[in-house]
């Protein structure tokens, strides 16, 4: 009797997972990659499955408008999963048309703690999904280049990075350390009262002034960092007479800040638009299973 193994197969999963590690590991991207405008940048997500339909709602659908995410994908919403998944299919579809960056919840470590390993268990019934993905998020780019003009990352600058040059030779393809350039680039935060670089109370990463941007994009030719990672009520934030921007695309935060999102769109002049909205309404439903299942969270530090 013949044996058609492959097409019996059925997996348990939306989508094959080992492929697309597979797949990942052929067609491995650049630390930095290289984005030409027009381009629409994301912020952090984080698991607000709603709201990530209601972003393409905004933006435009992939593949009509091209799209580059500065990670932090998963933990702190109720559908990580749905998530992410979403964003890796689109990615394995339209793999020209999206870029997904890696923040710092993007590891092994921190989704243990803020939401996205319980979840994978609780709709698995076992940690291989989440093994799957956290393998996965080693293969993510640490940072992207928009027309030669503009760098982008999950969270800031490094005292030991001067020029980008030198991000090309971090070895990326494993968890996030917690200490060198690298953990920088996913942790440190802009200062508007200090200037260097100072200790971050997030106890990863640094605090840097305004001349630590202006050396940056000087040293490299560039002309703006645009960066996510930190909480935006108005959903963006400009500093450093403009050049240093972050987006900010988790409208109504944890459910419960009340605050706006935003993409930011930039044409083929590098013109910017920042597109502001709010929670869908479909996010009741999300608060409903953040209370039954988490209580509300109340003693979480939101801002990691
Ligand atoms: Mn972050």
């Amino acid at each position: 009797m013949t044996s058609f193994s492959g097409f019996q197969r059925k997996s348990k999963y939306a989508f094959d997972i080992d492929k697309y590690l597979e797949l990942a590991a052929k067609a491995v991207e650049d630390n930095v990659k290289q984005v030409q405008s027009p381009v629409t940048v994301v912020g952090d997500v984080h698991g607000q499955f709603y709201d990530l339909i209601e972003l393409f709602r905004v933006g435009g659908e992939i593949p009509n408008t091209n799209y580059l995410f500065l990670g932090d994908y998963v933990d702190r919403g109720a559908f990580s999963v749905e998530t992410i998944t979403y964003l890796m299919l689109l990615k394995l579809r339209f793999p020209l048309r999206i870029t997904l960056l890696r923040g710092n919840h993007e590891t092994r470590q921190i989704t243990q703690v803020y939401g996205f390993y319980t979840e994978c268990i609780r709709k698995y019934g076992n940690p291989t999904v989440w093994q799957l993905f956290t393998d996965l998020f080693d293969y993510l780019p640490i940072g992207a280049i928009i027309d030669d003009r503009i760098f982008c990352v999950h969270a800031g600058l490094s005292p030991t990075i001067q020029h980008i040059g030198d991000i090309k030779d971090i070895k990326r393809f494993q968890e996030i350390p917690h200490e060198g350039p690298f953990a920088d680039l996913m942790w440190s935060d802009p200062d508007t009262d200090n200037s260097g670089f100072t200790l971050s109370a997030r106890g990863a990463g640094y605090m840097f002034g305004q001349d630590v941007v202006n050396r940056f994009l000087h040293e490299n030719n560039m002309s703006q960092i645009y960066r996510a990672h930190q909480l935006c009520m108005e959903g963006y934030q400009t500093l450093f007479d403009g050049k240093f921007c972050t987006v900010w695309s988790a409208p109504n935060y944890c459910y419960r800040f009340e605050n706006l999102a935003s993409i930011l769109e930039l044409d083929e002049k590098l013109n910017m638009y920042f597109n502001i909205y709010s929670d869908a309404p479909e996010n009741e439903r999300a608060k409903e299973i953040e209370n039954s299942q988490f209580g509300g969270r109340n003693d979480d530090n939101f801002f990691i």
